[in-house]
Parts: C-alpha cells; sequence; structure tokens
C-alpha cells in the first residue's frame, strides 16, 4: 500500500475537482482539479531536474498557490520537503544548505545567491524559473509509493546551544495528526478556512492545509497576515487559525467586531501562549472562545481545547486522541498540579533530527516519550497548562528566537565585552528580544547592534531594543542570571 501522505490527499482532490480550493484574493481561484493539475506539473518539473525519491528540496519563497503546489509535488515524487522562512539571510541560509545538501533549491528571485546547489526561482507573483518548468513540464503520475516511516519534511528548528537542527518527519506523523485534527476540530466539507499564516512553519503549513486537504473545504489564501484584510474576510470564512499576535492585532481595530465573525465557528490559537486577558477580551468583543491548542515542530500538535466543552483561557486543554502527554521531572513521572517538562509520545512525533543521533538520543525517553523543553502542570481531569520553559528561548510574534545565537554574534563585536539576551513582555509580538550589552569601553547603542547584525541574522531575530550595563548578574555558579534581567527590564516595551 502506497503510505504516500499526498496519495490520500489526491484520492481527496480528484472526487472534489470541481470545487474550490484556493480564493487568492488579487488573482486567480484554483479548483481541485487545478490544483491536482499543477501538483502534477510542479512533480514532472521536480523529476526533470534530477528529484528522486529521498532527496531534499530546499524552499524559500513567498506564500503563493504556486508554492504550494510545489510543497505537494515534492511529496508527490517522494522527496523531503525542506521549507525555510524567507526572513532568514543568505549566511543564514548557507548553513541550512550545507546541511541539508538538497538536491534542489527553489527560491526568490530576489534571494537568489551564489551556491553549489542547483536553484531555481519562485516568485510572489507566481512566476520564475521553477514557474516555467512546470508550465513545460509533463504531469507525473503515479505518486510515488513511500513507507509511513520515511521522511516526507525536515523543519528546522534552533538549538539552544550550536547549530540549528532538522526535524524528520516522517508520511505517519503528517497523516495521523490530520486526522486527528480533523477529528478533533469537527472538520466540515463546506468549511472555509481564513489562511493568513506562512507556510514555512508546522502551524501554517501541516496543521492548516492538511485540515483543509483531508477534511475538505476551502481556503482564502492570503499572502500574509494584514488585520484589515482579514477582517474583509472574515465574514465569509468559518475557520481561523493564528499566533496570539493575530488577535490582539485584531482586537486592537474598530472595525472587527462581533459581527464580522458572524459566519465563524472557530478561531484557534497557538505557537505561542496566548494570554487570558486576550481570550477574555475576545471573548466578551466577538462571543467566540477561541479554542488554544499546543505543538512544536518536532511533533506537530499535541494537546487542543476541546471543540465541544469547556475552553479555559490560560490552558492548552488535553492530550489529543492517540498522542500521551505526561510532566516530568527526569526521571520520575509527576502528579496532578506539580509543575515538571512535559513529555509526549505518539504518531505525531518524529522520527528524529537530521543527521544528528545523539541530539536525538538526548530528546527521547528510554520508553519513547520526546522531552519538548516546555514545563507544564496538568490538572486531575488531564488538562495541561503551560509554565514556562527549560530551553533559553524566545517566542517573538510566533517565531523562535533562540538567545545564544544571537548572543553569539553581538560577543563578536570588538565593542562589546559580553552579553545576554532576553524576552520581555511586548504588546504586539508577546515577547520582544532585548540585549543587555556590557561595553568595553565606550557605550553600544542599538544602531551599532544592527549594523553588527544586519547581514548575518533574520530581522525578526535582531533586539528590538539594545541596553548597557556594567556587569551581568550572576549566580554563585557564575551563571547569567536572566530571571533578574527579564524583570528589571519588564516594562521596557509597555
Ligand atoms: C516581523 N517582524 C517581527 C516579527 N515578524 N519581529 C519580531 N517578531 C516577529 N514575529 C519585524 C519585521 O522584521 C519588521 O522589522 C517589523 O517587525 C514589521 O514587519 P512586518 O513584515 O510588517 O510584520 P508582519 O508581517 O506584521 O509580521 C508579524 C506577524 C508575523 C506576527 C504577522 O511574524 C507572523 O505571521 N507570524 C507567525 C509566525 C508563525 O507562523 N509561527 C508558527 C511557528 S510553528 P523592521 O524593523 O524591519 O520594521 C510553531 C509550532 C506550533 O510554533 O505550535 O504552531
Ligand atoms: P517551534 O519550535 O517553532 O515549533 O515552536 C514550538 C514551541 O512553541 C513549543 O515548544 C512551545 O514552547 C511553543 N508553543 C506552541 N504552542 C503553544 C501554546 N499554545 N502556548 C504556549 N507555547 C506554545
Amino acid at each position: 500500500m502506497n503510505e504516500n501522505v499526498y496519495a490520500l490527499f489526491e484520492t481527496r482532490f480528484r472526487t472534489d475537482r470541481d470545487a474550490i480550493c484556493l480564493y487568492v484574493p488579487d488573482g486567480e481561484d484554483w479548483r481541485y482539479g487545478d490544483l491536482v493539475a499543477q501538483v502534477s506539473r510542479a512533480a514532472g518539473a521536480l523529476v526533470n531536474l534530477g528529484v528522486r525519491p529521498g532527496g531534499r528540496v530546499v524552499t524559500q519563497t513567498e506564500k503563493t498557490p504556486q508554492a504550494l503546489a510545489l510543497y505537494l509535488g515534492c511529496l508527490k515524487v517522494g522527496a523531503v520537503y525542506v521549507p525555510l522562512n524567507t526572513a532568514y539571510t543568505a549566511v543564514e541560509m548557507e548553513y541550512f544548505l550545507s546541511d541539508a545538501e538538497p538536491a534542489l533549491l527553489v527560491c526568490d528571485t530576489s534571494q537568489r545567491v551564489e551556491c553549489a546547489v542547483p536553484t531555481e526561482t519562485l516568485d510572489a507573483s507566481g512566476g520564475g524559473s521553477f514557474a516555467e518548468r512546470m508550465n513545460a513540464a509533463h504531469a507525473l503520475e503515479p505518486t510515488v509509493s513511500r513507507a509511513a516511516d520515511d521522511v516526507a519534511a525536515i523543519v528546522y528548528t534552533s538549538g539552544t546551544t550550536g547549530r540549528p537542527k532538522g526535524a524528520m518527519l516522517t508520511h505517519r506523523n503528517l497523516e495521523s495528526n490530520a486526522r486527528t485534527l480533523c477529528d478533533a476540530w469537527g472538520w466540515r466539507s463546506d468549511d472555509v478556512l481564513l489562511h493568513a499564516l506562512p507556510i514555512f512553519h508546522v502551524h501554517g503549513l501541516f496543521v492548516a492545509l492538511h485540515c483543509v486537504f483531508l477534511g475538505g473545504g476551502s481556503m482564502v489564501f492570503l499572502p500574509r497576515f494584514d488585520a484589515d484584510a482579514v477582517i474583509e474576510h472574515l465574514p465569509s470564512s468559518t475557520v481561523m487559525m493564528g499566533v496570539p499576535t493575530f488577535y490582539t492585532r485584531l482586537l486592537g481595530h474598530n472595525a472587527f467586531t462581533g459581527d464580522v465573525c458572524r459566519a465563524m465557528r472557530l478561531f484557534i490559537s497557538g505557537s505561542a501562549p496566548l494570554a487570558a486577558q486576550t481570550f477574555a477580551d475576545f471573548e466578551a468583543r466577538t462571543g467566540h472562545r477561541i479554542l488554544e491548542r499546543y505543538g512544536m515542530s518536532e511533533t506537530l500538535m499535541n494537546t487542543s481545547n476541546p471543540l465541544a466543552g469547556e475552553r479555559t483561557g490560560g490552558t492548552v486543554g488535553f492530550a489529543l486522541p492517540g498522542t500521551e502527554a505526561r510532566i516530568a521531572d527526569g526521571d520520575r513521572v509527576l502528579g496532578e498540579g506539580e509543575i515538571g517538562e512535559i513529555e509526549v509520545r505518539g504518531p505525531n512525533v518524529f522520527k528524529g533530527y537530521w543527521r544528528m543521533p545523539d541530539k536525538t538520543a538526548e530528546e527521547f525517553r528510554r520508553d519513547g516519550f520526546f522531552r519538548t523543553g516546555d514545563l507544564g502542570v496538568m490538572d486531575s481531569e488531564g488538562r495541561v497548562s503551560i509554565a514556562g520553559r527549560t530551553k533559553d528561548l524566545i517566542i517573538s510574534g510566533g517565531y523562535n528566537v533562540y538567545p545564544k545565537e544571537v548572543e553569539t554574534l553581538i560577543d563578536e563585536m570588538p565593542e562589546v565585552s559580553e552579553s545576554a539576551v532576553i524576552g520581555v513582555p511586548h504588546p504586539d509580538f508577546g515577547e520582544g528580544v532585548v540585549a543587555v550589552v556590557v561595553p568595553r569601553h565606550e557605550p553600544v547603542d542599538a544602531a551599532m547592534v544592527e549594523a553588527a547584525l544586519k547581514d548575518r541574522l533574520a530581522r525578526f531575530k535582531q533586539p528590538k531594543r539594545v541596553v548597557c550595563m556594567v556587569g551581568l548578574p550572576r549566580n554563585v555558579m557564575g551563571k547569567v542570571q536572566k530571571n533578574a534581567l527579564r524583570e528589571r527590564f519588564a516594562d521596557l516595551f509597555a
């Protein structure tokens, strides 16, 4: 049996050929028949370019229907899809390309760099050399056979120490989570998903798209989150998924009213903590209780508040069916009400880190549970609340920023003696990146840090504020006390 997850999607697409799949504002809508045809052409183009089953295809492209066809085309030919944030600089890309050793890179023309990897372009307009190759290619059939355990995608997540790690997600991971979420969120064939997330992270790519691919319905395919555009399309949508920043930005708009949400049945939030106040304000404004769920690149979705039943602000709900969740402290599994690390096990949990067997082994317990690095607590009914992180990580607007990566670059500045990068409350991004810098002699300002990081670090990772101190607070072991810094600078963005 072919366990390629695209084979499953394709069966559905073919039965719904005439139904609209993508509503594309300022562009042509795509029916499922169009999608199938374009995916088969993308697959043909990939094979013509020498992509073989198991070969990696790295993409750094804007969000277009053609980019979607490229993603599914990779699945169809049995290749491994490796999506990357469009904000990454050429310097950051170099690492990903050397680590993934792809057979092909597809990027925006403006981001094309000299490199040894065969490169094609796909632009925001849907044009570019890859689009031309798609048009010229013969449709490739049938979908290449894959086993459930074969890798379908590698999603890079940064390490708290060292270089980013590629999480290998299998066809089974993608399929099982898609089925679980369709079921848990009551996906309907008449649902219209308002899709405003980027498609280079698991939230916008797998969680959002796969519900539509498997469960049916259509999506309004917005190139990015823009509050005005979202408000314009909400009245014709039934479901939206977003990071908390989407919801705080909508609440900041007078035009965002209960009436605008009249056709909506479900708002889902994840990727970062949804403030209890946002949950309450949203309900007061619209009558909708946002459904919060919890996941990560390595595990896809782990827990969710219920569709029917009590959705509680400040919690991420129950382990999804098929997924086990527990709270642990080292080898000890903790009881209700005790705070510890969240560990998960199930068909949603990834296969391991690409070419990093040691790192993989470190993150798994002997009984197969994966250590998430998130702190949580479980109540007597099994409802999980996130209580913090064991990993030194900042989540800004749903994007992860690893302080270590930023500190390393700041510490290389000749003017800097040492630095500590922290996240503090930010009204728009949830957490804002702050660099606390100890200068060698003269004060160091934001412009100097910005100049040093400009070409080396994606913009969203760069500090939004730089403050100078004569020394960093340390404990008796000599470790920088980031908690003290976070407290001291808690009001920086207030
Ligand atoms: C953009 N900027 C950010 C930022 N996004 N800075 C910090 N954090 C962010 N998230 C910067 C830009 O570089 C720019 O800087 C300025 O802010 C404005 O840029 P913009 O392009 O106008 O921003 P905008 O398009 O409004 O983007 C904000 C956003 C976007 C929140 C809409 O970041 C977004 O779509 N986030 C979603 C992330 C996501 O999908 N996460 C899922 C991960 S998967 P300047 O200085 O140049 O002006 C995961 C697992 C799970 O976590 O459970 O889901
Ligand atoms: P990523 O590595 O980009 O997939 O980010 C995964 C991380 O996002 C998790 O380990 C959590 O720290 C965080 N996260 C995801 N969903 C939630 C949520 N609902 N509440 C709090 N944190 C979340």
